[in-house]
């Protein structure tokens, strides 16, 4: 099992620890040998456990567009929504790990789902939709996985993982396949899928190829409208979008997702990064459910925008800060 994954793939697994320690020393060392040349003998099952809640969300905490100056009262940026949030195993508690806090996921934004390419993911969804009382379902892009897992709605076609009732669970098995590495969306595709994904059921899963290391930072930034406004990680404006931190010499790497009916342009101030082909970019466009992610070393101190750069967008929320220090 691999180590590098930040948080444990699979809770309350400690009490068999001891055990799997003495059959390790036994048997490791005849399977390393057996396996030496199998490149995958790294990879993992990472169970994940993620309900849909309802929740109350204000995209506006601070109630300021500091921009133009302008105001909200709470009931303008306020709503009552359902969200798919992280829990421990079983759904006994909410969980947000260290990781997501520091990207910013987690919140509205469903939780980031982090694997690596060989890894096999068991995504164990519960529906807890008491606000709406509808079905929910979870739909992954990116990953490898039979009909049964798709988690879309299809009349006579689709399982119970495509339209999971309040109350009811669903898992999930997906495969981080060869091409599985970058990032990528999931969100809900069950017959209420246009007001959840309004709403905010959404997130990403972020997959590591073989061999790659982890960036020291790791950023995300789910563009999508909400109530009227454009979000980032469904909060709008200067002061309520997070604010991405790091230091010169970090490798720094901005997962983007978009969701919703409408097209994005990425830009942050004072950096470029290279396409696939080597060409130097600083703004890159994506439509519904298209994402990507960029990397750099870092190199420029100071506080920097970053923001979709579709202009109505970014008055109508979609920035915010980065600072870099020395
Ligand atoms: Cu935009």
């Amino acid at each position: 099992m691999r180590r590098d994954n930040v948080g444990p793939t699979c809770w309350g697994a400690r009490p068999r620890r001891r055990l799997a320690r003495g059959l390790a020393a036994a048997v490791l060392p005849v399977l390393a040998a057996a396996l030496a040349p199998v490149a995958d003998a790294g990879a993992a099952t990472r169970h994940v456990w993620v309900a849909a809640v309802p929740t109350t969300w204000n995209a506006v905490p601070n109630a300021r567009d500091a921009l133009h100056g302008a105001s909200y009262a709470a009931a303008e940026t306020t709503f009552p929504t359902v969200a798919y949030r992280r829990y421990t195993r079983g759904w006994r508690k909410p969980l947000r790990l260290p990781y997501e806090r520091r990207a910013g996921a987690g919140e509205l934004t469903g939780p980031l789902i982090r694997a690596r390419v060989g890894d096999e993911l068991r995504i164990h969804f519960k529906n807890l939709d008491t606000l709406r009382g509808q079905a929910h379902s979870m739909h992954f892009h990116g990953v490898e996985y039979e009909p049964s897992s798709d988690g879309v709605w299809l009349p006579l076609h689709s399982g119970k993982g495509g339209r999971v009732a309040p109350g009811q669970t669903f898992t999930y098995e997906l495969t981080a396949g060869a091409g599985s590495a970058g990032v990528w969306p999931y969100h809900d595709h069950s017959t209420s899928m246009e007001e959840s994904i309004a709403g905010g059921m959404y997130g990403a899963l972020s997959i590591a190829a073989r061999g790659e290391r982890r960036a020291d930072r790791e950023y995300l930034v789910a563009f999508a409208p909400w109530h009227g406004f454009q979000t980032i990680n469904g909060r709008a404006f200067v002061g309520n979008t997070p604010v991405f931190q790091s230091r010169v010499g970090d490798t720094v790497q901005w997962d983007v997702i978009a969701m919703g009916d409408e097209f994005h342009t990425f830009h942050v101030h004072g950096h470029k990064w290279r396409t696939d082909g080597g060409t130097p970019e600083d703004t890159r466009g994506l439509g519904p459910a298209e994402s990507f992610r960029v990397r750099w070393t870092e190199r420029a101190p100071g506080t920097w925008l970053y923001h979709c750069h579709v202009e109505t967008h970014m008055a109508q929320g979609m920035i915010g800060l980065y600072r870099v220090r020395r």
